[in-house]
């Protein structure tokens, strides 16, 4: 078979696939939302009230991924897997903030929601790697102007990054599946609908969900699997790797 005969896969991952590497979800009974409100740390406006508070927010959550003991699982590692056999074209579009896909080794990937461990300047528009603390005196690696700096990270009320390309991607996949996401935020929560819609390069994407339970979204897909990530996504990827994708 040639490579146009494999389907293009695009994966949606969320908070529930970091889950078992020791990182929180937002929306479990002991999730992130149950702590802090959205409003008072994940929105601009948070931000421009509260710059501090959002920095200590974000400051705590850089601190526990870079802490060392946090490491990519094997749901990580079976879609670095993934990408590494599989003949056709594969993305993967996470919502996560963590770099835990890149450890395990993901090359075709995007990071819709920002990345933790990069910070953007409000005034240059420098993006810069960044692994400490920040706070409202730290200065700006490009333009030197301190207070300016933030979490290179998508607020709500924000336009996610790279939707162009994640549409793209979307309209001409032949799998998308979902993995360890609640479906309860949008745009990334739309997108199996989007799927369906655009049929994808054989007419009829085929669309799976993979999850801890039945997520917002779980009757728009064709198959689902239900169990913790580092069980069922290896699974997946062994079924789709031996031929079995769409069945
Ligand atoms: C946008 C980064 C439009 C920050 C995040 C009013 C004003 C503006 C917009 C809106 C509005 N009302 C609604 C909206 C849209 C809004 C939205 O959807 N709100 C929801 C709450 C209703 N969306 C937005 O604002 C988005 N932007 O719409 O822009 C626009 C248009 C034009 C111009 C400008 C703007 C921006 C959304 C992005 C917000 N930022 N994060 C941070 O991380 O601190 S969202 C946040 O939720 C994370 O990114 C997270 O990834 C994402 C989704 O959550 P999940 O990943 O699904 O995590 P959750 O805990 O919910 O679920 C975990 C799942 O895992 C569960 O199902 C669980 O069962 C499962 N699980 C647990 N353990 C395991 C497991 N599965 C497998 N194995 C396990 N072991």
């Amino acid at each position: 078979m040639d490579k146009r005969d494999y389907p293009a896969i695009v994966i949606l991952t969320g908070a529930g696939i970091s889950r078992e590497s020791g990182l929180e979800t937002f929306r479990d009974a002991d999730g992130i939302w149950s702590k802090v409100r959205i409003e008072d740390v994940a929105t601009p406006k948070a931000f421009a009230r509260d710059p501090e508070g959002v920095h200590e927010f974000y400051n705590a959550r850089r601190a526990g991924l870079t802490a060392g003991n946090i490491v990519p699982n094997a749901a990580h590692v079976a879609l670095a897997r993934l990408e590494a056999e599989w003949p056709g074209e594969i993305l993967v579009v996470t919502q996560n903030i963590d770099d835990l896909h890149e450890r395990a080794g993901s090359r075709n990937l995007l990071h819709m929601h920002g990345e933790l461990l990069k910070v953007r300047c409000g005034l240059c528009g420098d993006l810069a790697d960044w692994t400490g603390d920040l706070g409202v005196g730290v200065r700006c690696p490009d333009c030197g102007e301190a207070g300016a700096l933030r979490p290179h990270v998508v607020w709500f009320g924000e336009m996610p990054l790279e939707m162009e390309r994640i549409y793209e991607n979307l309209e001409r996949c032949g799998l998308f599946v979902s993995i360890g996401t609640s479906g309860n935020v949008y745009p990334a929560a739309g997108f199996v609908a989007h799927v369906k819609q655009a049929g994808g390069q054989t007419g009829r994407a085929h669309t799976a969900e993979l999850n801890l339970e039945p997520s917002e979204g779980a009757s728009h897909f064709d198959e689902t699997r239900y169990g913790p990530a580092t069980k069922v996504v290896p699974e997946y990827v062994g079924k789709i790797l031996s031929g079995g994708w769409g069945t």
